[in-house]
């Protein structure tokens, strides 16, 4: 049957088994298509249709085969996680429904188009075979939400591709492919053509081959790989990264130790357990709250659907410094052409220069192609004349933090600008509003505040001014996506979210020093309880000279201050609150101790010990107070957005779900006692909100 004639046979035979799924036959071969948008995950009426529809397949004399397919922009996307928390009391439970499709006595074809996750992979693996286009991935993500594959997942992957691969995709949780999993025999064929028509077509010939399926379960060509002793041992030690502070990579490899060791049933039973225990846990909720939290960022209240947006086709950036040539990369890997402007030749060749060396680091990983890198490249035009920025959509300025210059910048660019071109700010404080004031259409002006390095960095906080007019606002929430960045939306303030929220962090770690704990105990304490580094190593990276640090009105006043008038400034030294070695590895420092010491002795505290408990509580609950503060003057739109604005911009660890979501964890009881304990007043909001008996990461609950 030609290509279009297979789905005309589908749609003119199909019957509806519920609203989401559909049953035809094409000849001998049946075709069961689920369409549930956006993403077909397994909710429950996808799990009644699919029950019901296996149920008929099976009986259906006429069908010799089953094809699984699904409409819509992706097969199944996993287990649907909005039912984690309120699931659907009607409908089968997915083993169920897989022990079904497993069960299922004529060859089964999963047809796999965009992604087949989690639980959607897990179904396709219920499948006696597996076919896909080109373009499809399959993956196993669910460590990304704490947790593991819980419908099978661990005992049949591994039955196909082995324990080491299928630790890899599990714990790492990458996607894979259609080509190499293929190759590794997850996929049985690639279809270049119509995906069904090749999915029926194969389905087909499984019927004429006349082998009797084997289900997955029963399958052990992976399992009979070498491997030795040693594998699991070994992927824990080679993968330790992955492991530090998440639970579900452990419990990964357990259920993939039980798919090696024990039978098919007993090993269900062990990932049944295995799951229970990281569904229960405070590290999935959070998990969970972020996959939510990061997808509603887009939407803003009084943006409704359908505010018109702006095109962008072309882009300026005015700075090639590290910002500048960074913030124009995002541009560039999304195909928009970007002029970047610089005042001298040398610090243009610069950036153009950095420009090239990282998409070459990219090249090298295999993250890029040659042909992409070169097309990369040629959307650039280095520019000396900000005149050329005429026909620009969108101009991004991202030059020192300087209020005079960048008015001076933005009255120019008034001149220059083509009218409706958006005109926009890097400034990481400053105010929005009197730079806007600086041009005739302040309504125009908006704030891209990128984090370093813009290229990786996936936080981009959009500044509403006062004027600024909400198709700006829409094109710029709607851009982050198309260069592949996480929008948050906030109001003018100094630091705006991100930056607000860590300042009370820095202040009170300074401040804590004086009372006993020394500087890598603080950072010690901080690591422990999940950043990558804590406040004072990220001081001696950053450099300490360069946060606000002017020689001429120094005064020998705080810890700070001293390291830096005597040239401790940081890793670049080999010196600041730490000793560094020729590698920067650090080592507490008896030069800061002493001088820790002494400024504790000055300030006339008891110098006591704290747990690391307590010192995470001292430096988090300042930053919960300023998030409460920030939502109450409506500079964050919702407490969610805070959080993802901390886990995307500054490390914050996810597995707490971000401060608002930890403060929660904690209970706003204990957060207002503890705040009053040391002196700060609580905000109101979080009165409030503990008054009722509500959350605070779920405020405003319309948002
Ligand atoms: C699992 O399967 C557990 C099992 O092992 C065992 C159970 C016993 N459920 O990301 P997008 C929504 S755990 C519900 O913007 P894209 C999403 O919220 C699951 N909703 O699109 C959004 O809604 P809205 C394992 C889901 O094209 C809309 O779909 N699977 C789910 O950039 C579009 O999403 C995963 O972890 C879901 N599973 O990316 C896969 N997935 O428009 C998670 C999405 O209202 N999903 N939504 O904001 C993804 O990675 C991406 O969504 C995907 C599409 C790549 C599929």
């Amino acid at each position: 049957m030609a290509s279009g004639q297979t789905l005309d046979a589908v749609r003119e035979s199909a019957q509806s088994i519920n609203d989401v799924t559909t049953y035809a036959r094409v000849g001998t071969v049946a075709v069961i298509t689920i369409d549930s948008p956006p993403v077909n995950a397994l909710g429950g009426a996808v799990r009644r249709g699919l029950m019901d529809a296996f149920a008929r397949a099976a009986d259906d004399s006429e069908a010799h085969a089953v094809v699984l397919a699904c409409a819509g922009r992706t097969f199944i996307a996993g287990a649907d996680i909005r039912e984690f928390d309120a699931p659907d009391p009607d409908a089968p439970d997915l083993l169920d429904v897989l022990a079904r499709i497993d069960a299922c006595p004529k060859p089964t074809v999963a047809a796999i188009h965009g992604t087949a996750l989690g639980g959607g992979l897990e179904t396709a693996l219920c499948c006696h075979y597996r076919v896909a286009t080109p373009s499809a991935k399959v993956g196993l993500p669910e460590v990304a939400l704490g947790l593991l594959p819980g419908a099978g997942g661990t005992q049949r992957l591994p039955r196909i591709v082995g324990a080491q691969t299928a630790l890899e995709m599990m714990v790492l949780g990458k996607p894979v492919a259609a080509a190499p999993a293929h190759e590794i025999g997850l996929i049985d064929t690639i279809v270049e053509g119509d995906l069904l028509e090749g999915a029926i077509a194969f389905a087909r010939n499984a019927v004429l081959s006349g082998a009797p399926p084997v289900p997955v379960r029963e399958r052990s060509e992976g399992l009979s790989l070498p491997h030795d002793a040693e594998l699991f041992a070994r992927f824990r030690a080679d993968n330790a990264r992955a492991f530090k502070g998440y639970q579900a990579p452990e419990n990964i490899v357990r259920a993939v130790e039980a798919a090696v060791t024990l039978p098919f049933e007993a090993g269900m039973r062990r990932e049944a357990e295995l799951f229970q225990e990281l569904f229960a846990s405070r590290q999935s909720a959070a998990l969970r709250y972020l996959f939510f939290a990061e997808r509603q960022t887009a939407r803003v209240p009084d943006l409704p659907t359908g505010t018109p947006k702006r095109p962008i086709a072309k882009v300026g950036v005015i700075g090639a410094g590290t910002m500048g040539s960074g913030i124009a990369m995002n541009f560039l890997s999304a195909g928009i052409p970007v002029t970047l402007v610089e005042q001298e030749d040398a610090a243009l060749e610069r950036g153009v220069a950095a420009i090239r060396r990282n998409y070459e680091i990219s090249l090298k990983k295999g993250k890029l192609t040659p042909a992409t890198l070169d097309a990369c490249t040629e959307r650039l035009h280095p520019s000396l004349d900000m005149a050329d920025l005429c026909e620009a959509d969108l101009i991004i300025e991202a030059v020192f933090e300087k209020m005079t210059l960048k008015q001076e910048i933005f009255a120019r660019l008034d001149g220059i600008a083509r009218p409706g071109a958006i005109l926009a700010t890097n400034t990481s404080f400053l105010d929005i509003n009197a730079i806007a004031a600086a041009t005739s259409r302040p309504g125009d002006v908006i704030g891209l505040h990128f984090f370093s390095p813009a290229n990786v960095m996936r936080l981009l906080e959009v500044v509403r001014g006062s004027a600024t007019r909400p198709d700006v606002v829409a094109t710029a929430m709607g851009l982050a996506r198309t260069i592949a960045k996480i929008p948050v939306l906030s109001g003018v303030c100094d630091g705006f979210i991100a930056n607000r929220m860590m300042t009370p962090r820095m202040d009170a770690a300074q401040a804590l020093i004086l009372e006993g704990p020394l500087p890598w105990e603080v950072d010690k304490a901080m690591v422990a309880y999940g950043f990558a580094m804590g406040p004072f190593a990220m001081l001696d990276l950053v450099g300490l000279d360069v946060i606000g640090w002017d020689p001429a009105t120094s005064t020998s006043s705080t810890v700070t201050q001293v390291l830096c008038e005597t040239g401790r400034w940081g890793q670049k030294r080999q010196a600041g609150f730490y000793d560094y070695d020729a590698t920067r590895r650090p080592s507490p420092s008896p030069v800061t101790e002493a001088l820790v010491r002494e400024f504790q002795f000055r300030a006339e505290t008891q110098p006591r010990l704290f747990s690391g408990e307590e010192i995470v509580e001292r430096l988090l609950l300042p930053v919960v107070n300023e998030g409460a503060r920030i939502l109450e003057e409506g500079i964050a739109l919702r407490a969610s957005d805070i959080d993802v604005a901390l886990v995307m911009g500054y490390g914050w660890p996810p597995v707490t779900g971000g401060p608002m979501f930890w403060a929660d964890t904690v209970g706003l009881e204990k957060i207002i006692a503890r705040l009053e304990a040391i002196g700060e007043t609580p905000a109101p909001l979080l009165r409030r909100l503990a008054d009722d008996g509500a959350a605070l990461h779920t405020w405003p609950a319309t948002a």
